[in-house]
């Protein structure tokens, strides 16, 4: 029996989930079941169209918004925002407690998954601990510190980095069938997975040493600016990595569709936040999480975007 897995694509969680799903599925369901796989990015508008369906005779989706489509057997997630329509909704209550399964308050769909199929279908999750405790890490940005999450020590954050990097269309499918039988140290010292990280290890550290060059404190605020590196991410902790005292971070960079705001709060600190960011972020047309928000400017205006960050500096220090 073939399954076609939806999955959240370049998402560590998306593809934890989509492994944990495929190892109950084999124990539990169906021993001879074969898997194809089918990473998902969100868009606006839809972000289904009917011809994603193949002629699988079980659909399965984890950890990415829901469709309707009778063609969906089994659904998992953790996304607020799980229904494209009001109706989508009505059709999963319908449906629910059946195989598609939702908990918004989840921090990752990989340990919800896990609990749900070991609650309802006698799922052994064991063997799948040490990807299902990482998946629910890095999704709810649980770290212990700055240095677990900047210096990617641990091979599953490894793995994060080079999913949420990768152009690749075959990588992720394949770390998922790997990963449905074998450790994460195992998986990340395959070749296939070695080669193409080097250059995305390297970018890291090489942004690390950028900031660490233009990081500044401004009160309680970590401020820098990566506008001339025509990059739209970077990671999030570099600044509380430098500056553990840091409460607040405000960076600008450049994108080749945006000039951006990044607003965020120490997440190691959250005790000493006085400010609701994504209140501040949405008067300047932005938004976000309390902890954390951005704001999006066109790209030629990056004199707005930087006074736009200089404000809300003195703002974060009031
Ligand atoms: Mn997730």
């Amino acid at each position: 029996m073939r399954v076609h897995v939806f999955f959240h694509d370049r998402c560590f969680d998306g593809l934890s989930a989509a492994a944990t799903f495929s190892r109950f599925f084999r124990e539990r369901i169906e021993p001879d079941a074969t898997f194809t796989y089918r990473g998902l990015t969100h868009r606006a508008g839809s972000s289904w169209s009917p011809d994603l369906f193949t002629d699988a005779p079980v659909h399965a989706c984890v950890d990415f918004r829901y469709s309707p489509s009778e063609k969906l057997t089994w659904w998992f997630d953790h996304h607020q925002s799980a229904f494209e329509r009001p109706e989508d909704e009505a059709v999963f209550h319908s449906r629910a407690g059946q195989k598609h399964f939702w908990d918004p308050s989840a921090k990752s769909c990989t340990k919800f998954l896990a609990r749900v199929v070991e609650e309802k279908f006698g799922f052994d999750p064991r063997p799948m601990a040490e990807l299902v405790g990482w998946a629910e890490v890095i999704d709810g940005a649980l770290f212990p510190d700055a240095k677990t999450a900047v210096e990617l020590a641990a091979p599953a954050m490894k793995l994060m980095l080079l999913a949420e990097a990768t152009t690749d269309t075959e990588l992720i499918p394949r770390l998922i069938r790997d990963l449905t039988e074998r450790s994460l140290s195992d998986v990340v010292d395959e070749p296939y997975v070695l080669e193409p990280l080097r250059p995305v290890l390297e970018e890291h550290w090489k942004t690390l040493e950028k900031v660490r060059a233009r990081a500044r404190m401004d009160g309680k605020v970590c401020t820098f600016d990566l506008a001339d590196e025509e990059r739209d991410g970077f990671n999030k902790f570099f600044s509380y990595y430098l500056f553990p005292e840091a409460l607040f971070t405000v960076a600008v960079s450049r994108g080749a569709k945006r000039a951006k705001v990044s607003v965020g709060s120490n997440p190691w600190r959250q005790g000493e936040r006085r400010h609701n960011i994504a209140a501040i972020c949405e008067s300047y047309g932005g938004g976000g999480h309390p902890a954390v928000g951005a704001v999006s400017f066109p790209p030629d205006r990056l004199d707005d975007a930087r006074q736009a960050a200089r404000e809300i500096v003195e703002r974060l220090n009031s």
